[in-house]
C-alpha cells in the first residue's frame, strides 16, 4: 500500500512538474501581437489626402506637418520636428520638417520605422502632357506607408513592444529631379529630407539595430519584390520580413524574389547613417517605369488605396517588431 502511494505521488510529482516546465516554454515562446486595424491606416491615409497635395512651401504641407506631430504625440511618442532648409536641384529652397516619434527612448536595442510624407510637386510621369506640371495627390506614394506607421504608432500605445521604436516621417523625398532636367548629380536630388538626418540625427550618435522603409504600401494587390539595395545592406532584415510575411498567409503580396535597385530613404539610412535598412516597394517587374501605372500621375489618389494592402504590411511590420525583445 505504502509502495503504491509512493509511486502514485512521483508520478502526480512528476505531472505537476511537468506543467510547470511546459507553461514556462510557451510563456517565453508566445508574443501577443497586437492586430493591425486597416480601417485605422486608411482613415490615416484619407486625412492626409484631405490637406491636398503636400508639396514644400504651401500651406497643405504646413497644415500636414502640424497634424502628424500632433498625431504622433497623442499616441505617446516623444516627437521632435526637425526643421531644415533644403537646397532643391532646380535651385529652390525647400522649408522641410523630419517628424520624428520616439517610444521607449531610453531602451538600447532600436528599430527604426520609416517613409516620407511630401509629395511629388509634378506629376511628370502622366501621360498625358497637360497634367505634368499638375501636382500628386499622393495616396500611395507618400500617404499609404505614413498612414501603416501611424496605426502601429497607435497600437504602441495600447500595448507597448519590448524594444525601443523610432518612427520617422521624412520630408522632401518626392523633389527629385524631372523627367525632362538635363542636369548632373540627379540621383541626390531625391530623399532630401533623409540625407539631412542621416548627417544630422536628432540624437548625436544615435543608432538603431535596423531600419524598414515603407514606400507605396497601399496600392491594390500591390507586389513587394525583394529589393536590391536592400539585399546588399540589409539581407537578413529582407529574410526576416519575406518569411514573415509568408508564414502570416501574405505570399501573394511578399514575392520571393530579386526586385529592382530603387533609390530612396533607405539607401541614405544605410549608406550615410550606417544603419542596416530594407525598402517595402511596390514593384511592377512587368511596368515600365517598375512601379504602378498611376506613379507620378494625378491618378495617384484614394481610388487605388486597398486595405488589403495595407493590412498585409502592417500585420506583417507587427509581428516583427512586437518578437524583437
Ligand atoms: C526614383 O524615382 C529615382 N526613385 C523612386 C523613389 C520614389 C519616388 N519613391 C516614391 N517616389
Ligand atoms: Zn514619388
Amino acid at each position: 500500500m505504502r509502495q503504491i502511494l509512493f509511486i502514485l505521488l512521483t508520478v502526480i510529482q512528476f505531472a505537476a512538474c511537468n506543467q510547470v516546465t511546459k507553461s514556462a516554454q510557451s510563456v517565453e515562446k508566445t508574443v501577443n501581437v497586437p492586430t493591425f486595424s486597416s480601417d485605422s491606416a486608411y482613415k490615416y491615409v484619407q486625412q492626409q489626402v484631405d490637406f491636398g497635395p503636400r508639396v514644400p512651401n504651401t500651406k497643405e504641407h504646413i497644415a500636414c506637418s502640424n497634424y502628424l506631430a500632433a498625431t504622433l504625440k497623442r499616441f505617446g511618442a516623444e516627437v521632435i520636428e526637425q526643421k531644415a532648409t533644403l537646397l532643391a536641384f532646380d535651385g529652390t529652397s525647400l522649408n522641410a520638417v523630419n517628424i520624428i516619434g520616439s517610444f521607449n527612448p531610453q531602451a538600447k536595442k532600436r528599430v527604426l520605422l520609416f517613409a516620407h510624407w511630401d509629395t511629388r510637386p509634378w506629376a511628370d510621369h502622366d501621360p498625358n502632357p497637360s497634367n505634368r506640371k499638375k501636382p500628386v495627390m499622393g495616396a500611395n506614394d507618400g500617404a499609404s506607408g505614413v498612414g501603416v506607421l501611424l496605426e502601429i504608432a497607435r497600437q504602441f500605445q495600447i500595448q507597448q513592444p519590448n524594444i525601443g521604436v523610432d518612427i520617422i516621417f521624412f520630408d522632401a523625398e518626392d523633389y527629385g529631379a524631372t523627367e525632362d532636367f538635363r542636369g548632373e548629380n540627379t540621383e541626390d536630388s531625391w530623399c532630401l529630407g533623409t540625407q539631412y538626418w542621416a548627417r544630422n540625427p536628432h540624437v548625436a550618435g544615435y543608432r538603431a539595430d535596423y531600419g524598414i522603409l515603407l514606400d507605396m504600401v497601399g496600392g491594390k494587390q500591390a507586389t513587394f519584390y525583394r529589393e536590391q539595395i536592400s539585399e546588399y545592406y540589409a539581407l537578413n532584415i529582407v529574410d526576416k520580413v519575406w518569411s514573415q510575411a509568408r508564414s502570416l498567409g501574405f505570399g501573394q503580396y511578399f514575392i520571393d524574389q530579386k526586385g529592382g535597385t530603387i533609390t530612396d530613404d533607405h539607401l541614405y539610412v544605410n549608406k550615410i547613417a550606417g544603419i542596416p535598412s530594407i525598402d517595402i516597394i511596390q514593384f511592377d517587374p512587368n511596368s515600365n517605369s517598375g512601379f504602378a501605372h498611376y506613379w507620378h500621375t494625378v491618378n495617384d489618389d484614394m481610388t487605388n488605396i486597398d486595405k488589403n494592402t495595407l493590412n498585409a504590411v502592417g500585420t506583417t511590420l507587427m509581428h516583427v517588431v512586437y518578437k524583437e525583445k
